[in-house]
C-alpha cells in the first residue's frame, strides 16, 4: 500500500523514507539499494575525490536502479574548501533533480541548483528553527530536521525531535521531513503525527546487508545501546555525535583538559582519513566514526528491501492501531 505524503508525490517515491548522505557510506550500491526498495538514496558528493569522479558514481548509479535517487552536497567549513560549484555542476549535467544540502552557507549552491530547468527539488538538513527560517528564505522546498539523537553534525543547541519537529510543523512554511532517531516504523507514524512528511536515516541504513562498510562494524552497531555515542568537538562549536570507542575517549580527554584551546592538539585524534579506515578494515577503535544514538534501536543487518518493507508495515499498524484507540462510547473501566 503506498503512502501519500508530500515527500512521496514531490519525489515519485513509494515509502516516505529518506537515507541521508554519509561520508565513506553513500556510494552508488548503497543509494541504489535504497532506492530499489522505495525509498530515496542518496550518493554523497564529497565521498568522491574529484567532481568527476561523483559524474562516474551517478553514472553507475544510474546502471543500478530506474528508480528516482538524489545527490548530497555537504558544506563544511575546510582550510582548502572543496569545489562545491563543479560538483554541482556535474549533479546537474547528469540529470539529478533531488539534491540534500547540508552545512554552512548554501545560498550560493541552492541557486546554482535552482536555476536548473527543470529546478532542483532542494532537501536542507537543519538542526534549529532559525536555520531553518534562513533555509525557507532561500527557497528549499524540504527542510531536513535534524535532532539531537542524530548522528553527526547536531549543532549547539542540543534540542531533541520531539520538540523540533513540532515547533516546525508550528511555524514552517514549508513540508519538513524528520531526521535523527528513526529505525522502525513505529518511529515513521511517530513522524507522520508530528507533522513530518517523512523521515531521514543514517545509522540505520549503514547496519544493511548492502551498505558497502565492513560486516565488524555493523555488527558493532548492533552490539551497543543508545548510550554508546560521544559528542566530540563542542569545545570548537563543531559538535559531532560519534560512535564511542578508545578514540573518542581520547579526544574528549583533550577536549576537556587542554590548557592551549588549539584545536591541533586535537585534529589527529577526529581526522576523518582514520575514520574511513574503520569502515574499510572493520576495527571500531581505529578512528573516529559517526553514529547515532539510533543504535539502541538496531538489532539485525537485513537488506534494504526488507528493513523498508518492515518499516512500511509496522507504521501501517501502528498507524491503524491508533485510529482504533478512538471509540464512539467510553468503555467502562477495568478497575471495579
Ligand atoms: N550528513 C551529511 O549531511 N553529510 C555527511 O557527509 C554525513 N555523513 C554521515 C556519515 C555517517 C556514517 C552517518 C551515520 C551519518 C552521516 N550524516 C551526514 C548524517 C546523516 O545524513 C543523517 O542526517 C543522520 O544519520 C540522521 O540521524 P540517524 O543516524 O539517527 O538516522
Amino acid at each position: 500500500m503506498p503512502f501519500n505524503t508530500a515527500l512521496t508525490r514531490k519525489l515519485g517515491i513509494r515509502v516516505p523514507i529518506v537515507q541521508g548522505g554519509m561520508q565513506w557510506v553513500g556510494y552508488a550500491e548503497m543509494a541504489a539499494a535504497v532506492s530499489n526498495a522505495g525509498g530515496l538514496g542518496i550518493i554523497t558528493a564529497l565521498t568522491q575525490p574529484s567532481p568527476e569522479d561523483l559524474r562516474k558514481e551517478i553514472r553507475k548509479c544510474k546502471t543500478l536502479t530506474q528508480s528516482p535517487f538524489g545527490v548530497n552536497l555537504t558544506l563544511l567549513p575546510a582550510m582548502v574548501p572543496p569545489d562545491y560549484g563543479a560538483y554541482a555542476r556535474v549533479v546537474l549535467e547528469e540529470g539529478i533533480r533531488i539534491v540534500e544540502t547540508a552545512g554552512n552557507s548554501p545560498g550560493p549552491i541552492i541557486k546554482q541548483l535552482k536555476q536548473a530547468n527543470p529546478p532542483c527539488v532542494i532537501l536542507h538538513k537543519c538542526t534549529t528553527i532559525r536555520h531553518a527560517m534562513s533555509a525557507v528564505k532561500l527557497g528549499v522546498d524540504f527542510l531536513s530536521i535534524d535532532g539531537f539523537e542524530c548522528a553527526g553534525h547536531v549543532g549547539e543547541t542540543d534540542i531533541t525531535n520531539f520538540i523540533l519537529l513540532s515547533r516546525a510543523r508550528q511555524t514552517m512554511p514549508v513540508p519538513f521531513i524528520a531526521s535523527g532517531g528513526f529505525a522502525d516504523g513505529q518511529g515513521l507514524a511517530a513522524a507522520l503525527s508530528l507533522g513530518a512528511e517523512g523521515i531521514n536515516m543514517g545509522t540505520r541504513f549503514m547496519c544493511t546487508v548492502e551498505s558497502p562498510i565492513h560486516n565488524s562494524i555493523k555488527q558493532a552497531i548492533v552490539d551497543a545501546d543508545e548510550t554508546d555515542t560521544e559528542l566530540v568537538l563542542r569545545r570548537w562549536k563543531n559538535t559531532s555525535r560519534l560512535f564511542k570507542n578508545k578514540v573518542t575517549e581520547q579526544a574528549t580527554k583533550i577536549e576537556r583538559e587542554s590548557t592551549t584551546g588549539k584545536f591541533e592538539e586535537v585534529a589527529p585524534y577526529v581526522s576523518g582519513k582514520r575514520g574511513r579506515e574503520v569502515f574499510i578494515n572493520g576495527d571500531k577503535d581505529y578512528g573516529v566514526w559517526t553514529a547515532g544514538q539510533v543504535i539502541g534501536l538496531i538489532h539485525d543487518i537485513p537488506t534494504c528491501e526488507t528493513l523498508i518493507s518492515r518499516i512500511e508495515t509496522e507504521a501501517i499498524e501502528t498507524l491503524s492501531k491508533a485510529t482504533s484507540l478512538i471509540v464512539d462510547k467510553q468503555p467502562e473501566p477495568d478497575i471495579t
